[in-house]
C-alpha cells in the first residue's frame, strides 16, 4: 500500500497539500515547452525532469490538467496488439503502469482484470488467433478461448447475444487492466512539479514561432515565450497546432462517446469488448459500469454527446447482459479523438527542428501514457527518436510505411 495513503488514513486532519503549485508568472524563456496538460504532456515533463535533469520546462494547458481525453477515457490498459511495433511498445507501457502507484506514492487504483475481445464471426476468430500468436511470440499472455471459457469468466453473459450474434470464441488477454484516469494526470503533474517543472493552466498556445526551419518560441494568451524545443501533446487539437507550424497530417478528428451507470454490487470482474456489437464494458471499484462504443462516424470538432449513442449502446449491452435492463445510466460524455488511417500513433521528431509530436492517439492512447512520457522525454532530451517509436514517425505517411493496427482497435470503427 502506498505510504501516503496510510498516513492519510491515520491522520486526524486533512493532510493533503495541493497537487502542484499555482504559478502566477510565465518566465520569458524555457529549455522546453510542452503544449497540452493531459497525461501525455505531463508524463513527458515528469520523465524529462526525472531521467534527464531537464527542469526548466513549462507545461501549458489551455484549460485544466486532465480535462481533455485523459479525464474522459474509459481507462482500458492492454498490450494485445497486432503488429510487432505495437505489441513491443504497449507491453513496455503495461510494465510501467504496474509500478506507477509506487513511483507516485499515489493510489491509481490500477486493477488487473483480464480482457476478453469477443469474436462473433469466423473472420473475427481468425483475427483473434492472429493477435494471440503475435502476442505469445513477444511473451505476452494472450490466448484464444472458446465460448465456454468466456462463460466461465463471466457467467452473466448471454452467449447467444439475444440470438443476433452468438459468441464463437474470444481473445483472452490476462494483463488487461483499468485505472483511475484523473489520478494519472495528478500523479504525473505532482511529480513534475516537485522536480521544478512549471505547470500553467488556463494558458493557451496561440502560435509557434519558427525561424529558418527551427522552433524559437511560442505565443500564448499570457504573452510570448522563447524556447528551442516544443512538444505538442494535444490529442484532438493537433491539427490546429500543426497549422501553426505549417505541417500537414492525415489526422481526422472524431468524437468518441462513453457513459457510466449507477453503482451496482460487484459482478463483472473482466473487461468485455465486442467489436461486432460496438460495445465494451468494465466495472469500477465503485461499482459503476463504464461503457463505450465506436466512434461517431463523421468528423466533428466537438465534445457534445447524443441520445442516439446512449440508445445504441444500451441496446447492444442488453444483447450481452439482458439482466441490466433496470439499471440507470447516470452520465454520458465525449472526447475528441485524433484518428490516424492506420490506427497507430504519430510520434517523434518532425521536419521542423525542435518541434516534436506526440499525437494520433485516437481511441487508444490512455494505456500508452507512461511509455509515451518515457519515449518522448528521451526524444526531446536527445533530439533523437527513441528506438521504440522509430516506426511511428509522421514521415511514414509520405513513405507508405504504415503500421496497420486496425485489427487491434477495441471497438469497430
Ligand atoms: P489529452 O488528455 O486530450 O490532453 C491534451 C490537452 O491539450 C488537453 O487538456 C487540451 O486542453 C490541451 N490543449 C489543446 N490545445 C491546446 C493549446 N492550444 N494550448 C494549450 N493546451 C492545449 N485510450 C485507451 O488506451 N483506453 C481506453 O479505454 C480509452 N477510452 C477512451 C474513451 C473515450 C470516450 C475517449 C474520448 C478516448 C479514449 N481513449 C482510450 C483515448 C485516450 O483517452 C487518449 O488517447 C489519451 O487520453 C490522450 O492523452 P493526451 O494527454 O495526449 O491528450
Ligand atoms: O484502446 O482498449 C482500448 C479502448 C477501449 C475503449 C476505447 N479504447
Amino acid at each position: 500500500m502506498p505510504f501516503r495513503l496510510l498516513r492519510f488514513a491515520l491522520s486526524g486532519k486533512y493532510p493533503e497539500p495541493r497537487m502542484f503549485r499555482d504559478r502566477n508568472r510565465l518566465k520569458s524563456s524555457y529549455d522546453a515547452v510542452i503544449v497540452g496538460g493531459g497525461g501525455h504532456g505531463l508524463a513527458a515533463a515528469y520523465y524529462l525532469a526525472r531521467d534527464y535533469g531537464m527542469t526548466n520546462v513549462a507545461v501549458l494547458e489551455k484549460s485544466y490538467i486532465g480535462g481533455g481525453n485523459t479525464g474522459r477515457n474509459t481507462t482500458i490498459i492492454r498490450s494485445n496488439y497486432l503488429t510487432a511495433e505495437g505489441v513491443k511498445f504497449y507491453d513496455q507501457s503495461v510494465r510501467l503502469w504496474q509500478d506507477l502507484s509506487q513511483d507516485f506514492d499515489l493510489n491509481l487504483f490500477y486493477s488487473t482484470r483480464g480482457h476478453f475481445t469477443l469474436a462473433h464471426t469466423d473472420s473475427a476468430v481468425r483475427t483473434m488467433r492472429w493477435r494471440a500468436e503475435v502476442n505469445k511470440h513477444y511473451g505476452i499472455h494472450s490466448e484464444l478461448v472458446d465460448a465456454d471459457g468466456v462463460k466461465q469468466a463471466c457467467p452473466q453473459i448471454d452467449l447467444s447475444c439475444g440470438g443476433h450474434a452468438p459468441i464463437l470464441a474470444a481473445l483472452y488477454h490476462a494483463p488487461g487492466s483499468i485505472a483511475r484516469h484523473d489520478a494519472v494526470a495528478w500523479g504525473y503533474g505532482r511529480g513534475a512539479d516537485q522536480q521544478g517543472v512549471e505547470i500553467h493552466q488556463q494558458t493557451e498556445v496561440l502560435g509557434i514561432t519558427v525561424k529558418a526551419g527551427r522552433v524559437t518560441g511560442v505565443e500564448t494568451n499570457r504573452g510570448e515565450i522563447a524556447t528551442p524545443r516544443v512538444l505538442c501533446a494535444v490529442a484532438g487539437f493537433t491539427p490546429r497546432i500543426l497549422q501553426m507550424v505549417g505541417l500537414r497530417s492525415p489526422l481526422s478528428i472524431h468524437p468518441l462517446q462513453a457513459m457510466v451507470s449507477e453503482p451496482m454490487k460487484p459482478w463483472l470482474d473482466p473487461i468485455i469488448v465486442s467489436g461486432s456489437l460496438h460495445v465494451y464494458v468494465s466495472q469500477t471499484a465503485r461499482g459503476e459500469l463504464v461503457m463505450g462504443a465506436s466512434l461517431d462516424p463523421y468528423e466533428l470538432h466537438s465534445t457534445r454527446s447524443t441520445l442516439e449513442f446512449a440508445e445504441g449502446l444500451a441496446s447492444h449491452l442488453l444483447d450481452l447482459f439482458p439482466f441490466l435492463s433496470h439499471v440507470n445510466v447516470v452520465r454520458q460524455w465525449a472526447g475528441m479523438t485524433d484518428m490516424t488511417p492506420d490506427f497507430a500513433p504519430i510520434m517523434g521528431k518532425t521536419s521542423i527542428d525542435g518541434f516534436y509530436l506526440d499525437a494520433g492517439w485516437g481511441t487508444w492512447g490512455f494505456k500508452a501514457t507512461p511509455v509515451c512520457g518515457k519515449t518522448m522525454a528521451y526524444t526531446v532530451a536527445n533530439d533523437r527518436n527513441h528506438e521504440l517509436i522509430q516506426d511511428f514517425s509522421l514521415s511514414r505517411f509520405a513513405n507508405y510505411r504504415l503500421v496497420g493496427e486496425k485489427g487491434a482497435a477495441s471497438v469497430g470503427h
